[in-house]
């Protein structure tokens, strides 16, 4: 798409505009729809503000200060945005057509109203104006907007994070960021349920006190203004009888405090707990074995359903996690959870695995038949867990999303990442996964995660540099060969050892990487999203000793091969210095205690030991 800037997630259809770049400089006049929601009203005013301009918002343009701009926003049914639509000939224009017709679709237009450059973002919803203005971001250039004509819809209805992993949950602060940067790239769900949060798991049935409901509460608000629902998971497997009365009121009475906050979207998760039910009554009222644990479970689904979600106002279907929630092959539990839950509530599932290398559109049909019945196949939202890394505390998974068919969106209703327990380390992968939830089929895995990393680095080329060296290390997922560890480190020390090998002198480039990794924590912590350089320190300060190391091994080779046995010996001491000062590094951790940082697949400690065995002391 020559003359369109970059746009992630990638819009269905963006073409160059009519008319000239729409300047945000001077003067803007903001016309802004009755039903435009104040968050997209506030934040074109932000994006004006940021290019220089300064605002005036109205509800109408008649007799209006010459040479400003003018930026309408709102629902193509608004009668400030539908004569514009017109005026621009959007209102004819298939792919708008398209478009606006459906949910969360808009349209970004650009042209010339009496003699005034104008853009337009109109939504088929107040989703739609908010996605539209997120794109208008990515078209500013120089202060001005593009000359573009955007018509956009999402593929799949759920796109967004699952908080769904074993360790320190995250932090309030570190939520309502990821909240924010799933709203701005086009991300609607996220689902509050971590492992190790007691009040939703061990303690379920406790309900919140003032100050917590407080915080839950700031954190609906901010998903609200970034279009983003807040989903609540109340897993109570762990020790619920589901027969029981008792437990059945403790669970609505618990959604219904969270009904009571603005919460309109529950999940019951009933993942990694026993795999048989657990007290006399349900023994006596459904029997043992797993068929008879889906029938105890699903009769208590249904309960909650029609208890509470059908019985409240404007609440999302039910969303369960099943306890067999892998793979796509029948067995005893999945056709009685299949016959017996309501075909209504929505099941989670993570594809052929746990951790799925691969999910296809032919196992998700699978699985959609397999959770329900041949005539009614079950809604699947997949649980995706990457970049989660709570099996592998020691790891950071910073490769893109890899091994998901693009048309995925035509079997399932959505995809949710389960990230890291590094919140911000893992909004790479959460931009991936905005990208191919949003339109599978133009996923491209490297230039998304070039986006992101440009994104969350900020313009800086060193700072820049330095993230994408961090992130090469760190690539190594479940040695999945989409995912080779440190592919770039491996080619420079490849290439040294071919140089060294063939007795010709070294080529550089390991050397400049290693002067580069000694270089990250100086240079990380000036991203533009600084939590990433926090969250990653034990792994950035690991690396920048590593480098240290791989400089003094390439000195020690150097000075080894012209005879120079004092200074080899010297700079050995450096390198074994340099391997156990980064051995030392240590990452705390919720329940493995202290854990070293691996970087990849130790590409760094091989060549080390390597480089010693290379120049034995004498
Ligand atoms: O995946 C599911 C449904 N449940 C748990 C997650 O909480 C956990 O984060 C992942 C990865 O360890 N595995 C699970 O089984």
């Amino acid at each position: 798409m020559a003359g369109v800037p970059s746009i992630f997630p990638v819009p269905q259809h963006a073409r160059v505009g009519t008319g000239a770049p729409v300047p945000l400089t001077g003067h803007v006049y903001i016309v802004a729809g009755s039903g435009t929601d104040q968050a997209s009203i506030d934040a074109v005013q932000d994006l004006v503000v940021g290019a220089g301009g300064t605002t005036e918002l109205v509800t109408a343009m008649a007799n209006r200060r010459e040479g400003s701009s003018a930026v309408y926003l709102g629902l193509e049914a608004d009668s400030a945005v539908r004569p514009v639509l017109k005026e621009l000939q959007l209102d004819t224009d298939p792919e708008v057509r398209d478009a606006l017709g459906r949910a969360e679709g808009y349209a970004v237009a650009t042209g010339i109203i009496t003699g005034r450059p104008t853009a337009v973002l109109a939504g088929r919803d107040s989703d739609g104006v908010f996605h539209a203005v997120q794109t208008l971001r990515q078209l500013l250039r120089n202060g001005s907007v593009a000359a573009v004509r955007v018509s956009d819809w999402p593929l799949m209805e759920t796109r967004g994070v699952i908080e769904g992993f074993y360790g320190t949950p995250w932090s309030h602060q570190a939520r309502l960021d990821v909240i924010e940067f799933a709203g701005q790239q086009k991300m609607n769900t996220y689902i509050y349920s971590p492992k190790d949060d007691p009040l939703l798991r061990d303690k379920w049935r406790d309900l919140y006190s003032d100050q917590e409901l407080r915080d839950l509460r700031e954190l609906i608000d901010a998903a609200s203004d970034n279009h983003v629902r807040f989903s609540y998971a109340l897993s109570p497997g762990i020790d619920i009888c589901y027969s029981r009365l008792a437990d059945l009121d403790d669970a609505v009475s618990k959604l219904d405090s969270l009904y009571s906050l603005g919460v309109r979207s529950f999940v019951i998760p009933l993942d990694d707990i026993a795999t048989k039910v657990q007290c006399d009554e349900d023994l006596q009222e459904f029997g043992s074995g797993q068929a008879n644990l889906a029938k105890a479970q699903a009769s208590f689904l249904n309960d909650v359903n029609e208890r509470f979600i059908s019985a409240k106002e404007g609440v999302l279907p039910l969303e369960t996690v099943p306890t067999f929630y892998n793979g796509s092959a029948s067995n005893a539990y999945k056709r009685e959870l299949g016959k017996a839950l309501n075909p209504g509530i929505v099941v989670q599932w993570t594809g052929e695995d746990v951790v799925s290398h691969r999910i296809t559109e032919d196992s998700a049909e699978a699985a959609g038949l397999t959770y329900g019945t041949p005539g009614s196949p079950r809604s699947l939202v997949v649980w995706d867990n990457y970049p989660v890394n709570d099996f592998s505390q020691d790891h950071l998974f910073l490769a893109p999303v890899i091994g998901r068919d693009a048309n995925l969106h035509k079997t399932v209703r959505g995809i949710v990442t389960n990230p890291m327990i590094q919140p911000y380390l893992s909004l790479p992968a959460i931009f991936n996964y905005a990208d191919l939830s949003w339109n599978g089929p133009a996923y491209d895995p490297s230039k998304s995660m070039n986006a992101a990393l440009s994104l969350i680095a900020g313009s800086d080329p060193e700072v820049q540099a330095a993230v994408r060296a961090f992130v090469d290390l760190n690539q190594d997922w479940q040695d999945d060969a989409l995912t080779p560890s440190a592919p770039e480190l491996r080619r420079d020390i490849d290439q040294f050892w071919a140089d060294y090998d063939a007795g010709r002198s070294p080529s550089g480039g390991l050397k400049a990487r290693a002067e580069l990794l000694q270089r990250l924590p100086e240079l990380l912590p000036r991203m533009k999203v600084p939590g990433f350089a926090q969250d990653g320190s034990t792994w950035i300060a690991a690396a920048a000793e590593y480098g240290r190391g791989v400089e003094e091994a390439v000195s020690m080779l150097e000075a080894a091969k012209r005879g120079d046995t004092q200074s080899a010996m010297q700079a050995r001491g450096n390198v074994q210095g340099a391997l156990t000062a980064a051995a030392a590094k240590t990452q705390p951790t919720l329940e493995l205690g202290v854990v070293s940082p691996v970087l990849g697949d130790s590409e760094l400690t091989m060549f080390l030991e390597r480089a010693l065995q290379e120049a034995p002391p004498n």
